[in-house]
This record gives structure tokens, sequence and C-alpha cells, in this order.
């Protein structure tokens, strides 16, 4: 059994580096998992998860979390504004009670009763974004993106003429700017475990949940399967339930490639693609054989395994 931990986007090594270590001493899938994500969300360069997250039209930060292993071991908490771990609650979720989703208050309540600190989450840097954001939205081209703002996705737009886009022009250093951290960890039993933790789309509608949380959509795990995770334009991977149908196709005999590139065939075949549309999935089989695959280019996975940790281009691009 090799263990590794693959991670979305190029922000992975900090994660995984401090991950590593638990394979390697013998901990679990999960335990790894919540440890990178841990990582991330504690992070406030990473503008898009936990701590540093942009926030949403009203200025409130609002973290999704999940985490999963096998259809009867979820575990998911949306809508949190005063806590920065999500996935840790996810897996207090999991395992302490008998559902597997909790929202808004109430689960800021159970975060309470089991211990978690309240913390504020939006920094200074973030706040400063948004307040540019809010005073003067002129650019923004409400028409085409349907009333309202794509997410943030600062890899992709690297090397792209930005200037047409007011929501990239507000973007920080697009070297600090990363996405959605969606984890699979696989541990020297061969388990698997798959988490993912967001701050959402920026500027989003307050309320607005999108794939990250929700089991199928933005992550899906079955070990007599494999794992899947997702990351980008949320509204793309919900409709299709991405992760589910990475994981059915394996279940059908696909490679773990052809698995991702069914599900960014059926997201061109479903949708009305814009140019900062993106959609990107990682996945593994049970065998530990992974791949990752992305819509457009400007994403990149982080693989750290017996040799160590790589960022590094996907498995392939569907629209390069
Ligand atoms: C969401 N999928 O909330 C997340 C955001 C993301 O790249 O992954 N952006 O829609």
């Amino acid at each position: 059994m090799h263990p590794f931990i693959l991670t979305t986007w190029s922000f992975g090594p900090v994660g995984n580096d401090a991950a590593m270590p638990v394979l390697l001493d013998g901990g679990s899938a999960v335990e790894a998992a919540i440890a990178a994500s841990t990582v991330f969300e504690d992070d406030p360069s990473i503008d898009s998860v936990g701590v540093g997250g942009l926030p949403d039209a009203d200025g409130e930060l609002s973290l999704d979390g999940a985490l999963m292993t096998d259809p009867h071991q979820c575990g998911a908490v949306c809508f949190i504004r005063h806590y920065a771990n999500p996935v840790q609650i996810a897996q207090r979720v999991m395992e302490k009670t008998i559902h597997t989703t909790l929202a808004g208050m109430g689960a800021e309540d159970f975060a309470l009763r089991e211990g978690f600190e309240r913390r504020p989450l939006l920094t200074d840097e973030a706040r400063e974004v948004w307040e540019d954001w809010r005073a003067d939205p002129r650019n923004i081209d409400r028409e085409r993106y349907r009333g309202w703002l794509p997410p943030i996705n600062v890899e992709e737009l690297k090397g792209v003429d930005i200037t047409r886009h007011r929501h990239s022009d507000l973007a920080p250093d697009p070297a600090q700017s990363h996405d959605t951290v969606s984890v699979i960890t696989r541990d020297a039993q061969g388990k698997l475990a798959v988490t993912c933790s967001t701050s959402g789309m920026a500027f989003k509608v307050p309320g607005r949940v999108g794939d990250s949380p929700v089991f199928g959509q933005g992550l899906y795990c079955d070990q007599n399967v494999g794992a899947a995770a997702a990351t980008g334009t949320g509204e793309l991977i919900t409709g299709i339930c991405g992760s589910f149908l990475v994981v059915e196709k394996m279940r059908e005999g696909a490679s773990p490639e052809e698995a991702i590139r069914i599900a960014l065939q059926r997201v061109i075949d479903s949708y009305d693609l814009v140019d900062e549309h993106q959609v990107a999935f990682i996945c593994s089989d049970k065998d530990g054989r992974w791949a990752s695959g992305a819509l457009k280019p400007g994403f990149h996975h982080t693989i750290t395994d017996e040799n160590g940790t790589r960022v590094e281009d996907p498995t392939f691009v569907m629209m390069p």
C-alpha cells in the first residue's frame, strides 16, 4: 500500500507536508485529511478557505466543509460564520450525531457544544477587497453572469487579459490567491478519505451554498470503489452530481482518468459555459490509482507520496 495525499490547487504543499507524517506514522486517511484541511483553513493567505476567505455580498464570510469515507460515514456543515475549521466540525457531525449535515445557526450551536472556539474569520485584507468591490461594481457584466459574479479562480486567470473582469482586478496577488481545498488521502491500510473546505464564491448572495459540502457533488467516497472531489464553479458541479458521477463511472469500470473525462464532458454538454467557468476533479480508485482533470487550463493538483511533494499540471485538460 502506498499512502498518498492528493490536493486541489498549487497551494497543496503547506497542508500535504504537514499531513504526510500522520500517514507515515500509521495514522488513518481521515486523520491525515483533517490535518491537511486544518492547515489550509488556518492559513489567512489562502483567500477562499477558512480564515482569510473572501466574504459574501454583505461582507460576511461563510464557510462550508465536509468529510466522507463511505456512504454511511459522512458529515458536513454549511453556512458557518464564526468557526474557522468546518471540516473538523463536519467530522464531529459524522461521529457524534445520527445526521449527515448541519447548517447555519444549528451547526454553530453544535460547534460551540463540541468545544470549538469562536474566531473572527474576516481578515482586514479580505474586507478591503470586498469594500473595493462594493464601491465600484460597474465593470461587472451582470447580464452575462446571470446577475452575479463568477468565483475568483485566479490560477486560471494567470496570463489572461483580466482587465475586463472587475472581480479579477480585485483579486490579491495571484501567487497568493487560491481556491477551494479538496483533499483525498489514502492510508497504509488502503483506506480512502476525502474532504472539501471552502468559503465558496466570492461576493455570493448571502446564504448561497455551493457543491463543496454536498455529498455526491463536491465530494464522494465509497471504499468499494474510490473517492472523488471537485473544485470550481459550484453551480456547474451540483447539477451533474459531479463527484458521485466520477465514482460511479469508476464503479462501472472506467479508469480514474476516464471517469473524470466523462464528468467534465457532462458539464460541457449541460451548461452554456462562459470564460470564467472552471471545474476540476481529483479522484482515486480503491487501488490507489489516481488522476485529475480540468475543464480549462490553470488548474494544478498537489500530490504527496513516497517520492515527495509535487505541484503538477492535471492529468488532462478538456478545453486546452
Ligand atoms: C463553490 N466549488 O462553493 C466551490 C468554490 C470553488 O473554485 O471550488 N471554487 O462553488
